[in-house]
C-alpha cells in the first residue's frame, strides 16, 4: 500500500514537473523571444542610419563623382567616428556584435550592388535569426548558466530594409530576406504594422509602402 502510494506520488511529481517545464518554454519564454525580436528591429534600424551617415559622408566614392555609396556590414564596421565635436576620442560607427554580423540570436546581411552608379542608390539589410522556432530562449538562458549549448530557436521573425529606412518583417520559416521576396505583401508587414498587430486589411497600398 505504502509502495503503491510512493510510485503514486513519484508519477505526480514527476507530472509537475513536466508541465511547468512545458510552461516555462511554452509561455516564459515569449518575453525572451520578444527582447530577440525587438533588438533585431532596433538593430536594423541602427544599420539604416549608419548607411545614410556612411554615404552622405562620401566615406566610399569608388567613381569619384563625390556622391557616396552605401557600404557592405564590413565596411560600416571599419568606420570609426568622433565621440563629440570637442574630442579627438573616436569609437566604432557600430556596436562590435552587430558589426560582426551576429547578435542577440539574429544574424545580419547588407547587400551593395557592384556598380557605383547603383551602390549610390540602393542597399538591403536583412536580419534572420539563428535558430529558428517559436520556442525558448529563456530556457537556453538558464542551460547556458550551466554550460549546456542552446537548443532552442531564438527568433521567429525575419527583418528587411532599404534605402527607404522602411523596416518589414514577416515569418519566413528562420530564412534571410531577399529583395525579391519583399514584393509579396500577403507576407511582409511594415515593423509599425507587426509592432502595433494592424489587421491586413488596414495595410496601406503597395504604392505606399515603397
Ligand atoms: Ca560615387
Amino acid at each position: 500500500m505504502n509502495k503503491g502510494r510512493r510510485v503514486g506520488c513519484s508519477v505526480v511529481t514527476t507530472l509537475v514537473v513536466a508541465i511547468s517545464f512545458i510552461y516555462a518554454v511554452v509561455f516564459m519564454s515569449r518575453p525572451a523571444l520578444l527582447v530577440n525580436h525587438s533588438n533585431a528591429l532596433a538593430s536594423v534600424r541602427i544599420l539604416c542610419g549608419a548607411e545614410e551617415m556612411f554615404r552622405s559622408g562620401a566615406i566610399k566614392d569608388e567613381d569619384g563623382d563625390g556622391i557616396g555609396e552605401y557600404g557592405t556590414l564590413q565596411e560600416l564596421a571599419e568606420v570609426e567616428v568622433y565621440t563629440s565635436s570637442d574630442s579627438d576620442t573616436t569609437r566604432r560607427l557600430l556596436p562590435e556584435e552587430l558589426a560582426n554580423g551576429q547578435t542577440g540570436g539574429y544574424m545580419y546581411e547588407i547587400t551593395v550592388p557592384a556598380s557605383p552608379d547603383l551602390a549610390e542608390e540602393f542597399f538591403f539589410i536583412t536580419a534572420w535569426p539563428c535558430k529558428y522556432g517559436k520556442g525558448s530562449a529563456l530556457v537556453d538562458d538558464l542551460l547556458a548558466q550551466h554550460g549546456v549549448p542552446p537548443f532552442g530557436p531564438t527568433g521567429r521573425m525575419t527583418f528587411c530594409a532599404d534605402q527607404s529606412g522602411k523596416v518589414l518583417v514577416a515569418d519566413i520559416e528562420g530564412a534571410k530576406g531577399r529583395p525579391e521576396d519583399v514584393e509579396n505583401l500577403d507576407v511582409w508587414m511594415t515593423s509599425e504594422e507587426w509592432v502595433f498587430g494592424t489587421s491586413s486589411s488596414q495595410r496601406p497600398a503597395a504604392s505606399e509602402r515603397k
